[in-house]
């Protein structure tokens, strides 16, 4: 039997908080539009990433749309952080609200995406066998959702179950009486080592590189919060909008370094209590300046050391490698306290690398562990892994593995030369990553849907970036980011974690607020450096 061809205006690839909204956009122009989900239900990052702990590290009330007063008016937080559960139930409660489920396509994994140019057209073509048709082709399929299983000899040889972090089961993992053994101490690690410490019998972490976290001091929030929020929803969001991680936290304009050693330590103090990545706010050079920067590296170090008791365990998880605030900051509850519990045991991979996994655990250069589970917080692809995994190629052929050979190239992370009508989503080359992902999914949306209604008013059906004005913008992009510490880490920001990927310091580190106005700007001048015909 002939598999199920589709045709409509513009197709969209991702199902979490881009899709979704980017749907609803669409919908309001007058667009048939379908979306392409491979999960069973919406919420992308947070229908995946269900391990115990998973929660948002950007303060419920601003990490949600702000694109209709009556849902945020509407929709209660109860926590500080929101947990993956509540924010799931969130992403479904929009799609119900907005009705867009009828337009969700899912248990539908693309696999391939090709440019017709005759026609100008794009062809997606799902594991299932069939295929969409569609002028518009809009990539939402996320920033990290691309599990990283690690490149360790014998992952398959064990017998009890594996999880990932990042593709973990639906039904709730029962760690009780169990010995788990953790690899990776990344923001997952982080968030899911305390809750899992107070279950299992035993858990055993494996770090090959400390992280820096800071507390995130989660609570009920409570009514008075909450309506100092929502009495000004729309104005603190305009404003959110404006600063360069498009969350509204107090921005300390002064220098680590023109202030006293009290003054300095106060403010740390002061910030650390507040909790949150808000700490890399305490000052403003911590980023730029690396003596700075080792002011705040320090502070958490002895933080590190007042807080876990075991002096040797202390000093492993003192990151020493990189620059604070160079590998995403993890805020965690309870994290560095964990390892005071009696049933919590830190193994460093620097002394002793994991030599491979065994059927019952697995073996170091020293030692054998047994373990009746295995948790591998060991992250993703990141930013490019979710596009590259779907085989893409725009005009004369050419792939997008191609084009990105040498790394990601984009014209402001929303379009590539030569793949003519196809969007990414808060793709490499924009703040994505280093923003609060809602505000800066709202924009490119909201950007992509003023563009598309300013073609039609204008009888263009095809936008395309110019090669120079891509080149020009992947300029920019590096000297924004070599002007900071950020290159220093060998961070999935850099794609160092991917055996192979090329090493580009990915996103667009200038600030959401003054890419919001780049990108305007260009609206304003009729689409400058794109093409369109
Ligand atoms: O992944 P990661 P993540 N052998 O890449 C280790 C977002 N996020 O899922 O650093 C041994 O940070 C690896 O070690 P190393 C957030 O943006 C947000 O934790 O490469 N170890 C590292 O320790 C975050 O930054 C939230 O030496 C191996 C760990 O695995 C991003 O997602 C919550 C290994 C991977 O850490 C990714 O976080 C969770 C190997 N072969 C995630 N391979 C919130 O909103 C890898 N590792 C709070």
């Amino acid at each position: 039997m002939p598999k199920q061809a589709t045709r409509v205006d513009a197709v969209i690839v991702g199902a979490g908080f881009a899709g979704l909204y980017m749907l609803h956009r669409l919908r309001g122009l007058g667009l048939s539009a379908i979306v392409l989900e491979a999960g069973e239900d919406v919420g992308g990052t947070w229908y995946w990433n269900r391990y115990p702990g998973a929660r948002c590290d950007v303060e419920s009330m601003q990490y949600s749309y702000s694109f209709d007063e009556a849902l945020q008016q509407d929709w209660r937080w109860s926590e500080r952080y929101a947990t993956q559960p509540e924010i799931l139930r969130y992403a479904n409660h929009v799609a119900d609200r907005f009705d867009l489920r009828r337009d969700i396509r899912f248990d539908a994994r693309v696999s391939a995406a090709r440019y017709d140019e005759a026609a100008s057209l794009w062809h997606l073509m799902l594991q299932d066998g069939s295929s969409v048709t569609a002028r518009f082709c809009i990539m939402a399929t996320g920033c990290l959702s691309s599990a990283k299983r690690p490149e360790i000899p014998g992952l398959d040889d064990f017998r009890g179950p594996a999880y990932h972090t990042g593709h973990w089961p639906h039904d709730p993992v029962d760690f009780t009486g169990l010995r788990v053994g953790v690899i990776g101490t990344g923001s997952s690690a982080i968030q899911s080592i305390p809750v899992i410490a107070a279950q299992a019998a035993q858990v055993t972490v494996f770090q090959r590189t400390p992280n820096f976290s800071v507390p995130a001091h989660n609570r009920p929030i409570d009514e008075a919060y909450e309506r100092s929020w929502k009495d000004d929803y729309a104005a603190r969001r305009r404003h959110a909008r404006t600063l360069r991680t498009g969350i509204d936290y107090p921005l300390n304009p002064l220098s680590a370094l023109e202030v006293s050693a009290e003054d300095r330590e106060r403010q740390y103090e002061t910030s650390w209590a507040a909790g949150g990545t808000a700490f890399m706010a305490a000052f403003s050079d911590l980023l730029r300046d690396e003596d700075a920067n080792a002011t705040a590296r320090d502070f958490v170090h002895r933080q590190i050391r007042r807080i876990v008791q075991d002096p040797k365990t202390a000093d492993l998880l003192c990151p020493t490698n990189h620059p604070i605030g160079t590998k995403r900051i993890c805020v965690d509850t309870d994290y560095y306290a964990t390892f005071n519990r009696p049933n919590v045991r830190l193994v460093d991979l620097r002394a002793t690398p994991i030599d491979r996994i065994t059927e019952h655990g697995l073996r170091t250069t020293t030692e054998d562990f047994s373990f009746d589970a295995l948790v591998l917080a060991t992250g993703f692809d990141a930013m490019t892994g979710a596009l590259l995994a779907i085989d893409i190629a725009g005009r004369g052929g050419v792939t997008l593995r191609d084009a990105w050979a040498d790394g990601p190239v984009s014209y402001l992370g929303l379009m590539v030369a030569g793949f003519p009508n196809l969007f990414t989503i808060t793709g490499p080359g924009s703040p994505s990553v280093l923003s609060n992902m809602m505000v800066s999914i709202e924009q490119h949306v909201d950007w992509i849907a003023d563009a598309l209604a300013a073609m039609r008013a204008r009888g263009a059906t095809s936008i395309e970036a110019a090669p120079d004005a891509q080149d020009d913008w992947v300029r920019q992009v590096a000297e924004v980011g070599a002007s900071t510490l950020y290159p220093r880490a060998n961070s999935w920001y850099m794609g160092v974690n991917v055996p192979g990927k090329p090493q580009v310091f990915m996103p667009y580190v200038g600030g959401v607020g003054t890419y919001r106005e780049i990108c305007d700007d260009i609206a304003a001048r009729g689409y400058a450096g794109f093409r369109l015909t």
